[in-house]
């Protein structure tokens, strides 16, 4: 089956918005959303809508491209024939989710050949969306992004993250320490699918991150390259589980600089 990456976005966007619809609803029908389950640490949690978000994206796309391969988030890969792969993570986010806030993403990419030529964010709770084809620009709600101006890592509003182990977390915090007095401020929002494309629309200058898996990263990765953000890790390694950095190109020298300097890629 022929793959056509706008082809593509048109399923990938359609499927997001239907799973959003799916997990927001689940959400605003109870007080407190119950765990379901817990993965590599206690503070790790899956909820049912998790896995129903993820059950649902996997139907219609399998529907409509049943040759296809797909890693998920929840319940594992299914290795496909047609060279498109879907790298999916029903709920980034979670943890907001589960506490009610309003900063979570259904993330849906498409690779061809092992390069993601496709995705979408969407944010159910605020209905936002962001989509981009390889070489096509970067785009919110149909309005194109681009990454901000900022020029100086000093003046630069950075997005982080930490992982769900104590062990990686005191160590991120260490880098933290370093990292706060040489920008202009942080912010942890809590999905990096959103803080990737915060970066794509200017709303951060720059984001990073150890301990990304595939499904976080892979459609709001393309979506903040497209915006024209520098996305990568360090030490000329791609972005990935070491470390995922996106930063508008005035300050991702500098950011890439400091990091490396701290060791942000290593426990
Ligand atoms: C989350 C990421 C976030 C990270 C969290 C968690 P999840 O993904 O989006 O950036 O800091 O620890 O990994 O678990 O909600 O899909």
């Amino acid at each position: 089956m022929t793959a056509d990456p706008a082809d593509l976005l048109v399923l990938a966007e359609k499927t997001a918005r239907e799973a959003g619809d799916l997990v927001r609803d689940k959400r605003e029908a109870v007080e407190r959303m119950a765990v379901a389950g817990t993965k590599s640490t206690p503070t790790d949690v899956v909820t049912e809508s998790d896995t129903a978000a993820e059950a649902l994206i996997r139907s219609r796309l399998f529907a409509t491209r049943p040759d296809d391969g797909f890693l998920g988030e929840e319940d594992g890969s299914v290795i496909g024939s047609s060279g498109v792969d879907w790298v999916v993570d029903p709920i980034d986010g979670t943890v907001n989710y589960l506490y009610g806030i309003p900063q979570y993403a259904v993330s849906i990419a498409a690779q061809i050949d092992g390069v993601v030529r496709a995705g979408v964010v969407h944010n159910p709770a605020s209905g936002e969306t962001w989509t981009a084809v390889a070489g096509g620009g970067a785009w919110l709600d149909g309005r194109q992004v681009r990454v901000s101006a900022c020029a100086s890592l000093s003046l630069a509003l950075v997005g982080t993250g930490f992982g769900y182990d104590a062990v990686r977390r005191a160590r991120q915090a260490a880098v933290l320490l370093e990292v706060v007095p040489a920008v202009r401020d942080i912010r942890r929002a809590g999905a990096a699918a959103l803080d990737l494309c915060a970066v794509a629309t200017g709303r951060l200058d720059a984001y990073y991150e150890r301990g990304l898996n595939p499904w976080d990263l892979a459609a709001g990765g393309l979506i903040a390259a497209e915006a024209g953000a520098v996305v990568g890790g360090l030490r000329g390694a791609p972005a990935g589980n070491d470390l995922a950095m996106a930063a508008t190109p005035g300050v991702a020298a500098e950011l890439t600089a400091l990091l490396e300097r701290l060791g942000a890629d290593r426990d």
